[in-house]
């Protein structure tokens, strides 16, 4: 067994009895009431799920693990000579709470790259699609393919699980196939916009340089990636994708099912699709503004046009945070010293002066902040990415390590298959009183 593996086994023993407690003393102890508006309205502000991977606050923004993204940065294991940390090392963190050493680290490398192999078939599948198959679309199938690879579900049909080992064969699922999203994804984009000229895999590379080399692009965008993939991993438990991945995995669903049905709710443009549509948008603003560079007014009433032909604008708002996207201002501070200069950039940082002020006139957005999606196309774009359909796959491969390991927690505690209950419109009038 890994020590990685040893590890969790330690952790997992020593969390289950909370949770039992929790249940059998005080199981009866209200969390929150529910009113008609949140079960009308997207089950917005309920508290009825449970993760301890990270946690979001409406104001501070997001902690991994009890860190904010500032402490993980300075302390989580870098390459040397690299300006960010070990995408690796950060999977660490959110699976075991821990910060690991360079040794801890050094053994999660070794270990995605024993399992890192992807088979034939998959690229099989993908040559089979249209080319003109969104992205999302073929990683999700790729994804959906590998699932008969599944030690879980291997497992199952033999007989070989109870409940106090299922977590075990998750997490050898979930290392086996995050060690893979690196190379999928990659394959996708070179397949699809370079000329169907893939690069393989590099196994002296960690997570985000063979993503970088596979690529074809060179450094700093290794850096920009571990960046990346860390800063887009989690957003608690209720976001579309990380509920969507808990949802399927409750029904025991192995983690290739789970994960590809995840990606099918980051794939909607008010989720993850939404980084694609910025650059969509700017690019629009561009295409009306010609070589000249707009204006805070053209801004503005670019702004307005795009509501008032009741659309919204893209990578701002948020259904929890009321205040500028801490993963916003991580790009940000990043364009700030490395492409201080570029146009696109200055759009951008142009457009957060602008944006606030154009939502809280019109009224509607309870929260007129960015969100991460406003800032991360503009450095892919910098950085020669500019097939901006291709974005939210890159969300998608670090969006992975956050749901993978929130799934691995739910089978070691023993969570159950999630059923919420529904009611009729009859029932809420009744409960309402009038009727
Ligand atoms: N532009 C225009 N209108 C907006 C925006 C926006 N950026 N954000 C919210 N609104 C509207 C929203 O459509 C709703 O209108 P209506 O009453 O007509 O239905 C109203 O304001 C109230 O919505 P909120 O309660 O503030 O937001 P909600 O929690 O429902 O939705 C988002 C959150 C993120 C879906 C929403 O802010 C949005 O559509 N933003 C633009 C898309 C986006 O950037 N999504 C990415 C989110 C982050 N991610 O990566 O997933
Ligand atoms: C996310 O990263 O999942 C988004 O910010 C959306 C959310 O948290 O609801």
């Amino acid at each position: 067994m890994s020590k990685l593996k040893e590890k969790l086994a330690k952790k997992i023993e020593e969390h289950r009895p909370r949770t039992t407690r929790l249940v059998k003393e005080f199981g009866d102890t209200k969390v929150c009431d529910v009113t008609i508006s949140q079960v009308i309205g997207g089950m917005r502000g309920i508290k009825c799920l449970v993760t301890d991977i990270s946690y979001l606050d409406p104001y501070e923004g997001i902690r991994f693990r009890g860190y904010t993204i500032p402490e993980v940065m300075e302390k989580l294991p870098k390459p040397a000579g690299c300006e960010m940390p070990y995408v690796e090392g950060h999977f660490y963190l959110l699976l075991t709470g821990e910060i690991p050493t360079e040794e801890e680290v050094q053994e999660v490398i070794n270990e995605f790259k024993a399992r890192k192999q992807v088979p034939q078939y998959v690229f099989d599948l993908l040559r089979t699609m249209p080319r003109d198959t969104h992205p999302m679309t073929m990683f999700s199938a790729a994804i959906l393919s590998l699932q008969r690879e599944s030690k879980f579900a291997k497992a199952y049909a033999e007989g070989k699980m109870n409940k106090f080992n299922y977590w075990e064969y998750m997490y050898e699922d979930v290392m086996d196939l995050l060690a893979k999203l690196p190379e999928i994804g990659a394959y996708i984009y070179r397949m699809k916009y370079k000329g169907d000229t893939p690069i393989p895999s590099n196994p002296d590379l960690d997570f985000g340089g063979d993503f970088a080399h596979m690529m074809g692009i060179d450094k700093p965008y290794d850096d920009v990636m571990r960046m990346y993939f860390i800063l887009h991993s989690d957003h608690e438990s209720g976001n579309v994708s990380a509920h969507t991945t808990h949802l399927v995995a409750s029904a025991l669903s192995d983690a290739y099912y789970s994960l590809s049905a995840g990606l099918n709710g980051l794939a909607g443009p008010l989720h993850g699709l939404a980084n694609q549509e910025v650059l969509k948008w700017i690019q629009d603003l561009r295409a009306r503004y010609g070589d000249k560079m707009p204006t805070k007014e053209d801004l503005e009433k670019f702004c307005w046009d795009t509501l008032n032909s009741g659309q919204v604008i893209p990578g701002y708002g948020h259904a929890v945070l009321r205040k500028t996207d801490p993963r916003y201002t991580a790009q940000r501070e990043f364009a700030l010293k490395h492409l201080p200069d570029d146009e696109l950039f200055q759009i951008v940082s142009m457009l957060y002066e602008v944006v606030p002020g154009v939502l809280e006139k019109h009224g509607k957005a309870k929260n007129p902040w960015p969100n991460v999606d406003a800032h991360s196309g503009v450095i892919q774009w910098y950085y020669g990415v500019r097939e901006y359909d291709f974005y939210t796959v890159l969300f998608g491969i670090g969006r992975a390590l956050g749901v993978l390991a929130n799934i691995t927690w739910d089978r070691a505690l023993g969570y159950p298959i999630e059923r919420p209950k529904s009611v009729t419109t009859d029932m809420l009038e009744e409960i309402a009183g009038i009727k």
